[in-house]
């Protein structure tokens, strides 16, 4: 549309290599100039005549090569929609045409701010594409992600350290990672005849007191009956085996894989603790600042010379994260803040990370009374990346729950659905967090809670994946740095 070739030298310059890039992409059809044009229409119908004039001249900008010009106007159609945004009285109620008219504004800043080819260009036109994709949501998700992987894409030719494009290890059509098959090709007689035993499992009454059960992967029809349908909690191994992210080269335990992937990426992190404590905020970061932060900074304080005598499961070795200890240990904490990248839809934002992973084949199982249910099919994929010593307080949630321990070590506490009173749940909307401290009961304010004392308890170790039947209440302390990936599918279920 717009790029030259500069035939005066025959070479072709940053900018031109840029803009041929954008156009590149801009004369895909699920992209192209004329979706923001529409955009720009609509705004116009809904009364947002300034934004969508503003738009209108972005683009037109751009399509003549005026970067500059179109980045200044782009800018002030994205502060218009900006304010539409924020104008109503709850973020649901915001009209679709608003969240647009960001998606393209912002699109359309980030395209600008590459092509400049000035100094963190592409650090804030990645940044930019972020925003859309948080802030507009929808098929702005996709188009940010599809601007960010062509703009990171030169950077990372340069690199072993290189994401698979798509392909690797997925369908390019789905945009969603295979679904593992190993589960269903297990035969029988592999399986290991006597669940090994969790350390911490006691002779506990059956749904409270306890360990859970250790397997390597159970067939489908096994999992479905003796763990789903019966409601009980369970270890599995082998599920992760094959997953890149564990693997050598694409390792989530290396803390330079992960910055190159996805260091720039912005995301939501959570800070000061659990977020029932005083002080929890959450605040925009980008993945290099937190690693850098939170995690280098906290595991070279927490040497494992400082452990005391803690057992050291952390990874060692040039390259991976060192564990550090959990403020709840005997070991003690040394008061730094904690900060948290939690229940984020990391995957969704970026697809390298998600071709690290596979969806379990335990996620398409349904319950007899889930099967005709509309979105029990589909699979909420959440990332929790964190230092040793974050906590998720004691709660529920509606689905059946695949927790994958990717890096480090957790522990986790657990309370049966059916004891829920004894748990003291939140009044009002937080009904689904207990009031009780799992790890520091207060018996003396919360007396029934002694009833379902000692709690099912285990450590959730690297490479090992815990299911948490729905709506059952569960404590988890991270004890070294942990990447965990949690697999949320079936019905919505409500105590
Ligand atoms: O790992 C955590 O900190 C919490 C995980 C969790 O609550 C979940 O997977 O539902």
């Amino acid at each position: 549309m717009w790029s030259a070739f500069n035939p005066g030298t025959g070479m072709e310059s940053d900018t031109e290599k840029r803009s041929r890039v954008i156009d590149e992409l801009l004369s895909d059809r699920q992209i192209s100039t004329a979706l923001f044009q529409c955009i720009a229409l609509e705004l116009e119908e809904v009364g947002s005549r300034p934004c969508s004039l503003l738009v209108q001249r972005a683009i037109q900008h751009l399509e003549e090569g005026r970067w500059t010009r179109c980045h200044e106007v782009a800018l002030k159609a994205r502060e218009y929609a900006w304010e539409q945004l924020h104008s109503g009285k709850s973020w649901q109620t915001v009209a679709k045409v608003h969240r647009d008219a960001y998606g393209v504004s912002g699109t359309l800043v980030a395209i600008a701010t590459y092509i400049s080819g000035e100094a963190d260009s592409l650090d804030n036109a990645v940044y930019a594409l972020d925003l859309v994709a948080m802030m507009a949501g929808g098929r702005f998700q996709g188009v940010a992600n599809t601007f960010v992987e062509a703009m990171e894409a030169d950077s990372f030719s340069k690199t072993d350290l290189a994401p698979p494009r798509v392909g690797a290890a997925q369908s390019p059509s789905s945009g969603v990672a295979p679904v593992a098959t190993r589960a269903a090709s297990v035969p029988d007689g592999v399986r290991p005849k006597k669940a090994k035993r969790d350390r911490s499992m006691a002779t506990g009454r059956p749904g409270s007191g306890g360990g859970i059960r250790r397997i390597i992967m159970p067939p489908l029809d096994v999992f479905r009956r003796d763990y789903m349908q019966a409601e009980t909690p369970v270890i599995l191994s082998g599920v992760l085996d094959g997953w890149p992210a564990m693997g050598a080269s694409r390792s989530w335990s290396n803390p330079s894989y992960l910055k190159k992937v996805a260091g720039r990426r912005t995301v939501p992190v959570e800070l000061g603790g659990s977020y029932t404590g005083e002080g929890w905020r959450q605040e925009l970061m980008t993945i290099g600042d937190f690693i850098g932060r939170f995690i280098e900074s906290h595991s070279q304080e927490e040497s494992p010379t400082d452990k005391k005598g803690c057992s050291d499961t952390g990874e060692r070795g040039e390259g991976s994260f060192p564990g550090g200890v959990a403020k709840n240990t005997s070991c003690g904490e040394k008061g730094k803040e904690k900060a948290y990248l939690a229940q984020h839809q990391l995957f969704d934002q970026i697809p390298a990370l998600r071709r690290d992973i596979m969806t379990p084949d335990y996620c398409a199982l349904l319950l007899e009374d889930e099967e005709d249910h509309g979105d029990a099919e589909s699979v909420a994929t959440n990332a929790w990346f964190g230092p040793a010593g974050t906590v998720s307080p004691l709660h529920n949630d509606p689905f059946h729950n695949l927790l994958a321990q990717v890096v480090g070590t957790k522990r986790v506490l657990l309370v049966d659905r059916k004891l829920s009173a004894a748990v003291y749940p939140r009044p009002g909307l937080m009904s689904n967090t207990s009031e009780v401290d799992a790890a520091n009961p207060d018996l003396s304010k919360y007396p029934r809670f002694k009833e379902i004392m000692p709690l099912m308890e285990c450590e959730l170790r690297k490479g090992e994946v815990l299911y948490i039947p729905p709506l059952f209440w569960h404590h988890i302390e991270s004890l070294e740095t942990s990447f965990s990936v949690s697999f949320w599918w079936g019905k919505r279920r409500t105590l």
